[in-house]
């Protein structure tokens, strides 16, 4: 069992199914039982959402000390896009790179890193922790997500924002979303910098997200767009990101 005892803990092995888990070969509770839970209650990721709002309301996740930061934080997953056009915009050290936000939105925008960079800046030390079952603390400054959208200005109708990213796994490209309780979280930030430099491609460069409750593979490396939607079933394979939609990870990822 590698996973430390962390809230995900208390709630997966309480409450809800861990997919996840039973995946990595750490099915501790039974899959049998998790289903159950998880046919009687709905969805196991609502649940699991719910449930930490109810507990935590909006808290934040633990913050640490410069001294608590990990010597070494793994890279993870894709570390450099294979995509001709990221790698041109990377030897260029982004410079021609920008950010599209669009979908339901007032005024559907771009923002350049200079542009992203100016605005107010948060930075966080924080622990990442990986459903395959590892976990580094590192220092993240970025612009709050929420600060960024409200140049936008969400429609009406706005429930998720989704995270298109420059990579891709055998042609499937990598995204991720989340729902606008976690765009207004004070810890959800679009991260230009890692542990007081610029961010290194192979942790994903020019921009990524961190949302500090969830699991590492809700935090999108090389995001390229932002889209606001009022549902996921459009985009990708309609589970919300691209572990969701190959893997059949939770959506939420509550830690
Ligand atoms: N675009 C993109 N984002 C991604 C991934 C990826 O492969 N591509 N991997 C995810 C996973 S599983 C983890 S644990 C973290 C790893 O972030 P790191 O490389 O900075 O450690 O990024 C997440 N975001
Ligand atoms: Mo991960």
């Amino acid at each position: 069992m590698v996973f430390s005892p962390t809230r995900r803990g208390f709630l997966t092995a309480g409450l809800v199914g861990a997919a996840p888990m039973v995946l990595s070969g750490c099915d501790v509770f039974g899959l049998a039982q998790s289903q159950r839970v998880t046919e009687a209650l709905g969805s196991a990721d609502n649940l699991a959402r719910r449930v930490q709002r109810l507990l935590g309301g909006n808290a934040l996740a633990p913050e640490f000390e410069d001294s608590e930061m990990s010597p070494i934080f793994r890279m993870n997953g894709n570390t450099m896009p294979a995509d001709p056009a990221y790698q041109a915009l990377a030897e260029r050290n982004f410079v021609d790179w920008s950010l599209a936000v669009d979908g339901l939105v007032e005024r559907p925008v771009r923002f350049s890193l200079a542009q992203i960079m100016a605005m107010p800046s948060r930075t966080q030390i924080t622990r990442h922790d990986c459903v395959e079952g590892w976990s580094a603390i590192g220092k993240w400054t970025g612009v709050p997500l929420a600060r960024l959208l409200d140049e936008a200005g969400l429609r009406p109708q706005a429930r998720y924002v989704v995270f298109h990213c420059a990579d891709d796994f055998n042609g499937a490209q990598y995204y991720e979303s989340i729902d606008l309780v976690d765009k207004d979280h004070p810890q959800t930030i679009l991260a230009y910098a890692m542990n007081g430099a610029p961010l290194p491609i192979g942790h994903g460069a020019p921009l990524r997200l961190r949302v500090e409750r969830q699991l590492g593979y809700k935090h999108a490396k090389f995001v390229m767009r932002i889209e606001v939607v009022s549902s996921l079933a459009g985009i990708g394979g309609g589970r919300g990101g691209y572990w969701e939609d190959a893997i059949g990870y939770d959506w939420y990822a509550g830690i």
